[in-house]
């Protein structure tokens, strides 16, 4: 404990013991808060910093934005713009229908379903389903895909709603969605009386194993309440009764692990779950010495990224984003990047286009916008779609057009 200075320790959200600060990054505006206008004051800000307990070894932010404020609006981000993770997801409900295959009358519930991206495909076979979502523009998407919706935010109350009304859930999915909710007791509690007792809790968030490994701080947003481990993940879950019984690593959202969870009764964890701890173990993920150098790679990435567009437009070259991504919210407002150094941001997302970035009041235009315009370079935001985005704008960078990218390291490709 003697790392920690007082002036930084703020209660674990899960065990309430006092953790020790990570990173901080300052103010920030609400990471999806797109503006129709630009904004010149600075509204409603948080405190943007991470935190390690070392008891639960739960990593975590320490001040966070209510969830109404961030989700009962309409939410911007829609799930299906990537066609990468339209395939991810088909192929995850494939493997929610092998869990369930045999099984009478199964039923299959999804925490925060977007734009039904995953349970369209379960819906179009039949089999009985529901999605939870409290954002009541994507919860319309997803009925357009003919998957059933309860636009709420889930909790004990509406597990007890659900099974009243369905029954006792096979699995329960979630896809980025647990790492979103502050209060996980509510989750769980809600977890122990939806779940059958031999059902499966399916989630899958971005991995802190990959975010240290490639000082991805962009994941770092006020979306993002949690910032989960194997090592963590096996904690919470024994708080609540259940066991972790499997972890897969998934290529998306720059590394994402899918965690398996059962209740605690049934007994039979895969050998996956001690080689990934054995790794987190190995890059001290259950110390806070483990963090300690973070700060500075993140810091040393932002200075030489600033370098070099600082450069590029020295040369009267010009520069555009690609993906107004939540994660560019962290990025952009840390380096201090606006539209001074950024003509624009190109984005596919109907509700994105001609907004202005959260803080940074850059504007965003569509893809044709982009084509016509063909700037000299490109800083690829939503790195994480970096395969994609290629593929897609190959002729971009035929005629000579870069990108420039900045996780694990900068280049210009
Ligand atoms: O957890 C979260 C993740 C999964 O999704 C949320 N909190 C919100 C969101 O985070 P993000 O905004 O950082 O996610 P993405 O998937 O990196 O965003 C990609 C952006 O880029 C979207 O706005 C769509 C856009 N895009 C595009 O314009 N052309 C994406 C692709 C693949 C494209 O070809």
């Amino acid at each position: 404990m003697g790392y920690f200075s007082k002036k930084t320790m703020v209660d674990c959200k899960i065990c309430n013991r006092k953790t020790g600060q990570i990173i901080s990054f300052g103010k920030m505006p609400i990471a999806n808060s797109f503006k129709s206008k630009i904004v010149e004051e600075k509204v409603l800000l948080s405190n943007l910093s991470l935190a390690f307990c070392p008891f639960c070894l739960m990593v975590q932010l320490e001040e966070t934005v209510a969830s109404e404020i961030l989700y009962s609006r309409d939410y911007p981000f829609i799930s299906s713009t990537s066609n990468v993770m339209a395939n991810h997801f088909e192929k995850m409900a494939q493997e929610i229908i092998r869990k369930i295959y045999g099984k009478k009358k199964p039923f299959v519930v999804e925490l925060g379903c977007n734009d039904g991206i995953l349970l369209k495909h379960i819906a179009v076979k039949k089999i009985n389903h529901l999605g939870i979502e409290p954002a009541g523009n994507v919860a319309r998407l997803a009925e357009k895909n003919n998957v059933k919706v309860l636009c709420e935010f889930f909790n004990k109350k509406t597990a007890m709603q659900i099974v009243k009304k369905h029954g006792k859930a096979d699995v329960i999915a979630g896809a980025n969605v647990i790492s979103h909710i502050e209060n996980l007791n509510s989750v769980f509690e809600g977890l122990k009386i939806l779940l059958k007792k031999n059902g499966y809790f399916i989630f899958e968030d971005p991995y802190l194993y990959d975010i240290l490994e490639k000082s991805s701080f962009d994941q770092i947003y006020d979306e993002h309440i949690y910032y989960f481990s194997g090592l963590s993940i096996m904690n919470l879950a024994l708080k609540y009764g259940f066991q972790l019984v499997n972890m897969k690593h998934q290529n998306v959202h720059g590394g994402s692990m899918r965690y398996y969870l059962q209740k605690s009764e049934i007994r039979n964890p895969k050998s996956e779950i001690k080689r990934w701890v054995d790794k987190e173990k190995k890059m001290r993920l259950d110390k806070i010495d483990g963090y300690l150098g973070f700060k500075n790679r993140v810091d040393k990435t932002c200075f030489v990224l600033k370098q070099t567009l600082f450069k590029i437009k020295k040369s009267n070259k010009r520069i555009v984003g690609y993906g107004a991504t939540s994660k560019s919210t962290t990025l952009l407002n840390y380096l201090k990047i606006g539209p001074e150094i950024i003509d624009y941001i190109v984005d596919i997302t109907p509700t994105k286009i001609d907004k202005y970035t959260p803080g940074t009041n850059i504007s965003i235009k569509s893809r044709d916008f982009f084509i016509a315009d063909n700037p000299a370079y490109v800083l690829l935001l939503a790195w994480n779609h970096k395969k994609e985005i290629f593929q897609k704008e190959k002729k971009y960078r035929q005629k000579g057009g870069k990108f420039i990218l900045y996780f694990p390291k900068i280049l210009i490709e």
